[in-house]
């Protein structure tokens, strides 16, 4: 549980003073060693493909961190740094002073002991620290993308916050039937992921075994690709350095060109015999563009997804990286030796991140030259007992309840999930452990890539080549503007507080974030726990009465075969809720042209002149009712310690579809009327 677990984080002397001197030396020795060259300005726009294919850089392997009897250890070290890209010098902060951090390599049943220390100065200036707004930009935390771990305590916990001088040592035990696979790490603090990921901040973290000792990958070269993404301005002055500010990320205007990087070098060269077998790992570790990689004339051969290995070897001619996405594919390179070109090319705008396409460039040069080594490719149907025995498909008979709703919405600068914007004190799913569920999510504006913590989920996905529909293994699934997808999750060895999210950080950073606390029903601590609002959804309306100004009784019953919202309030004499009232009833033609009733309760009485005005404004669309003892506060478990502001949608057979239960009365009513288009 986050709140119990008390935060051990430990105080370097200060390095604060060192960054400013540091700097400023960098400065001096750059202009030294650049200052004459005239470097032609968007040296590296990857839409110029005579350029990409001009430029000779090689491709380099991450150093890699490996397991030592029984333990993988290693420090990563939160700093400003200057790498270069191309022509840039960038400033930006990073794991250990370099652009991708270092390949970590665990094995089931061991340990990764893992110091995290944030030598990022203070910040001089912050942003306020809200849930809806980037802000703590020099705070940072740690996030096992994928791995099936505990998500407390010296885990894998989000919560955390490592502030500048304080280092934190993070355990993660890593089960012993945990699958073999790709895996990343990024830093994972709420309000600044976005900019400390685009900054170069994330690395793979292999688990080893399963395909990696097949011997039918046996002489097959292995290269880890993490692709990132720069936001880069297009009117810079190269020999200059450019800073990664908080601006270019989130509020990045026109005059910024992105660039997509692989193990932090622009369109590298990677090398391969004729006809020789490469193992790929390809990580998405990018801000948000969606990759589609091509390889001209050559497939793909896919064989694992986010880690997990599919038991099968399937061709593609392109393969689609969302952000967050992993695949392992193999690739036998042509038996002509000759420059190849691996591309990416976004047509189909509704697999589109940002809803647009995105034209043809060029990621990597492929050098195919020296002694042939004409190797074959493996039988699809020899991978088939390479499938983790710790994630058998999920069957319907394993499915607890109805399937819960989802709907993620971006809407200008605000982003949700339920119309709700992420508040760590609020546990929005409670879920209980050892148990199986089936959730359907739902994007009611723009494209999303879903991830949760912990635990892989099954989901219903269509073959991008053949249409077929599938349940698939994975961490992180598009959903597409206006898409639903259905997944499936088993709940599985680790209970405590997690959360899901949109992995286009940019949203996630503001707000696009929920609370799911995996309950286990053998800790009691837990199970005393309060939650606001309903544990799941949907659930019947509870049997209830309220007493009108004219002392006519209200029960849910009166709802019956029509649809209608309940709002529970504190009374007119509380501002919010007065404003609250007001704005719905202002709105009321919307909910009349939905035929969707209110009933507004509140503990005090209701008077007959307002009972009056009401009932001449709205007859018997908007009605005002009383709850004195506040039993349909309670009985709608949208009381804690005192009464809270809720307010919930009911359809006609009296299933609550929707809720919001908090401190402050829900008045998104442009948001509202979304979810009753959307159920
Ligand atoms: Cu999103």
């Amino acid at each position: 549980m986050k709140c119990s677990f008390k935060l051990r984080t430990h105080n370097l002397a200060s390095r604060d003073f060192l960054f400013p001197i540091a700097l400023l030396f960098y400065f001096i020795a750059s202009q030294t060693a650049f200052g004459e060259d005239e470097v032609q300005k968007n040296f590296i726009n990857q839409h110029d493909a005579e350029l990409m294919k001009s430029r000779d850089v090689p491709f380099q392997a991450i150093p890699e961190i490996e397991p030592e009897s029984g333990r993988t250890a290693l420090e990563l070290v939160v700093e400003f740094a200057v790498n270069s890209v191309g022509p840039y010098r960038l400033l930006h902060r990073s794991y250990n002073g370099k652009l991708v951090g270092p390949t970590i390599r665990v094995k089931p049943g061991e340990t990764l002991e893992l110091r995290l220390t944030n030598a990022l100065p203070r910040e001089t200036q912050s942003a306020p620290n809200v849930a809806t707004e980037p802000h703590g930009f020099n705070v940072t935390n740690i996030h096992t993308h994928g791995l099936h771990v505990s998500p407390t305590g010296e885990s894998d916990n989000v919560f955390l916050d490592i502030r500048p001088g304080e280092y934190f040592d993070f355990r993660f035990e890593i089960p012993k039937d945990h699958p073999a696979g790709t895996f990343w790490y990024h830093p994972h603090k709420h309000g600044s992921v976005a900019l400390q990921m685009a900054s170069g901040m994330s690395g793979a973290l292999i688990v080893e075994g399963g395909l990696d000792g097949a011997p039918e990958l046996a002489g097959v070269q292995e290269k880890v690709m993490v692709f990132q993404q720069l936001n880069l301005p297009d009117d810079v002055d190269t020999n200059g350095v450019i800073e990664i500010t908080p601006g270019s990320i989130y509020k990045p205007g026109n005059n910024i060109f992105r660039v997509t990087i692989i193990n932090g070098e622009v369109t590298p060269t990677l090398t391969m015999r004729p006809g020789e077998v490469q193992r790929w790992r390809l990580i998405h570790a990018g801000l948000e563009e969606t990759i589609n990689l091509g390889f001209d004339p050559v497939k793909f051969h896919e064989i694992a997804l986010d880690g997990i290995a599919t038991g099968t070897m399937t061709a593609r001619s392109h393969v689609e990286l969302q952000p967050g996405y992993r695949a392992d594919v193999l690739v036998k390179a042509p038996v002509s030796p000759g420059e190849y070109y691996l591309t990416s090319e976004v047509n189909n705008v509704s697999r589109a991140i940002k809803g647009r396409a995105v034209p043809k460039i060029i990621l990597a040069r492929i050098a195919v030259q020296g002694e042939p080594n004409d190797m074959a490719l493996p039988e699809p149907g020899s991978f088939a007992k390479y499938v983790p025995a710790s994630l058998p498909p999920i069957t319907d008979s394993e499915i607890v309840g109805p399937p819960r709703e989802l709907r993620l919405r971006r809407f200008g600068m605000q982003s949700d999930i339920e119309c709700q914007p992420f508040d760590p004190g609020r546990a929005d799913h409670v879920v209980e452990l050892s148990t199986v569920e089936e959730w359907n999510v739902s994007s009611l504006f723009d494209a999303h890539p879903f991830h949760i913590h912990v635990n892989p989920f099954q989901v219903l996905v269509n073959d991008p080549d053949t249409g077929a529909e599938n349940w698939v293994w994975r961490d992180t699934i598009f959903v597409g503007d206006g898409e639903r997808v259905r997944l499936r999750t088993r709940y599985e060895h680790f209970d405590g507080d997690t959360v899901l999210h949109c992995h286009n950080l940019d949203h996630e950073d503001r707000g696009m974030m929920q609370v799911v606390r995996i309950r286990n029903p053998k800790n009691a601590t837990m199970l005393q726990t309060v939650t606001r609002g309903f544990m799941r959804l949907p659930v019947s309306v509870p049997d209830w009465t309220v007493t009108m100004a004219t002392g006519e009784a209200v029960k849910p019953d009166n709802f019956l075969g029509g649809k209608w919202l309940l709002v529970l309030h504190k009374g007119f004499w509380c501002i919010h809720c007065s404003r609250q009232i007001n704005l719905l009833a202002a709105d009321f033609a919307e909910f009349k042209e939905r035929d969707v009733r209110i009933l507004a309760v509140c503990p005090d009485l209701i008077s007959i002149d307002m009972d009056k005005e009401w009932r001449e404004r709205f007859a018997s669309g908007f009605v005002l009712a009383s709850d004195k003892s506040l039993t349909v506060f309670r009985a709608q478990q949208c009381f804690d310690k005192e009464a809270l502001h809720g307010i919930y949608f009911i359809d006609a057979e009296g299933k609550i579809r929707w809720q919001s239960v908090a401190d402050e009365p829900f008045t998104d009513i442009d948001c509202l009327t979304q979810v009753l288009d959307s159920n």
